[in-house]
Formats: structure tokens, sequence, C-alpha cells
């Protein structure tokens, strides 16, 4: 039976699960949860995900919900998946597993809530907020200064000073990547300071080519549709038809 992704390539959380299917050849059938009509919070969608959350996915009489503990679910539950992304040497999969609990623990008490705020709101249909953004970027900033200086180092293209990405570089490049959603004078203003993790996201997306790329694109093409729809407003109003009080592209 074909693995289900339940899923909304608008979330980062489902856009690692899909590009780590499509990067390792696993056969999957893409269920779409649309999160702007709030699908995620049907009585057939609860069947599935409890948490009423996305990604989650159904393999077989298998159910699971938790981006994370998909990855390393189907590197596990699928056979030809090469050691580098889940290594099992067991000191190199702690490692993976630290940057992971890092990622999860630290982004969405803050990083995320400013692409919440900042950037994702508006696509799915809420109002993104300035000063709720503002608040937080400073956790977003503090958040790509510890991977510029801690995670990311001298030797090794990757996370972990590795020089092939493991789940967690997918991972937390799709997080990092949200900020695509910003018009480019704000990505330059966020992202410009930190070399190190532009070099990473490029050689992650090129270690993961075309996939990444691919799926990533639904979050620059939603940025041209929301504001080709404001354009064609002619006003200051967003998706929502509420005033804006930050203007994002996305
Ligand atoms: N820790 C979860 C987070 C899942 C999550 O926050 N999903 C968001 C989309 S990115 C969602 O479903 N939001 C809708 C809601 O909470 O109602 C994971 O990594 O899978």
């Amino acid at each position: 039976m074909t693995l289900k992704l339940y899923v909304d390539r608008m979330s980062q959380a489902c856009r690692e699960v899909i590009i780590f299917c499509k990067v390792n050849g696993i056969d999957f059938e893409e269920v779409r949860i649309d999160l702007s009509k709030r699908q995620q919070l049907s009585p057939e969608y609860r069947e599935i995900n409890p948490i009423q959350q996305i990604p989650a996915i159904v393999d077989g009489s298998f159910k699971l919900s938790e981006s994370h503990a998909i990855l390393r679910y189907l590197t596990c539950a699928y056979p030809g998946i090469a050691d580098h992304w889940y290594p099992a040497d067991l000191y190199k999969r702690a490692k993976v597993e630290s940057m992971l609990d890092w990622h999860r623990t630290t982004f969405p008490r803050g990083p995320g809530s400013y692409f919440f705020y900042a950037v994702f709101a508006s696509a799915v249909g809420r109002p993104l907020n300035a000063k709720a953004a503002a608040r937080t970027e400073k956790n977003l900033i503090a958040a790509l200064a510890k991977i510029e200086s801690v995670w990311l180092q001298k030797k090794g293209r990757f996370l972990l000073g590795s020089n092939q990405p493991s789940i967690a570089d997918l991972s937390l490049a799709c997080e990092v990547m949200q900020l695509e959603g910003l018009d480019e004078k704000e990505h330059e203003r966020i992202l410009g300071p930190f070399k190190r993790v532009l070099k990473w996201l490029d050689d992650t997306k090129n270690a993961m080519a075309p996939h990444f790329e691919e799926v990533q694109s639904t979050v620059s093409k939603a940025k041209e549709k929301l504001q080709k729809q404001r354009n064609a407003a002619g006003s200051n109003t967003t998706q929502s038809g509420r005033k804006p009080v930050l203007h994002s592209k996305i």
C-alpha cells in the first residue's frame, strides 16, 4: 500500500517530509490538507492525527505525526536510505538527535513565531502582526547566530561538520528558508550577515536538487500571488481584507 503524506506545502514541517521522500525515491501519495481552509480541523483528518496538525503519514495501518518522528521513521522503515541521513553510529546519531532537539525546542518559541507573524500568517488567511514580529525577531537572530557559530563548523559543508546532509540539515533548512517569503530587502537585512548560514542553505539545496527547490517554490509562488492580489486591489488591504500592520510579500 502506498505511503500517504497529509501535507500542505505552505508548511515547512510538511515540505521536509515531501523532500525527503522525493530525494530518496520513496513512492507516496500526497493528500493536501489545506491550512487556509482549516482542513486540519476536520473530523476526517482528526481520525488521521488527533493533534490536528500537519504533517502526518499513514503507512499501511500505521499512523504517525510530528515531522521529526516521521523523518526518523522513514529512514528506518524504507530500505536503501543512505546512512548519512540518520547515521547508525551511536555517537553520530546522538549528535543528529541533539541538533533536531535544539531545532524543535528553539524555533517554535521565538524564531518560528517570527516566521508566522512576518511571513506566513497572510498565506493562511490570518493577519500579519508587526509588533509580534518585532518582538520575536531578536530570537530569530540569536538562533541564526547559534547556527552560524556552533552548529556549522569550519570543516564539512553541513551541520555538525558533516560532508553530507542528515535529516537535521533538511529540517532546519526548510525552517530557515521560510524567510524566502519576505521581500528581498528584509531577507537581506535578516540573513545577509550570516554568510555561513547562506552557504549552508545553498549547499543543502544543491545536495537535494532538483527536489528541494521544486517543493520550496510553493513559498515564492504564494508570495508572488499575494503581491499580485494586493497590487490589483490597489489598496492597503491584506488577503484577509484587514489593514496590514506589516508589509510582507507572502
Ligand atoms: N511539531 C510539529 C509541528 C506541526 C505544526 O505546527 N504544524 C502546523 C503547520 S507548520 C499546523 O498544522 N498548524 C495548524 C494548527 O496548528 O492548527 C511537527 O514538527 O510536525
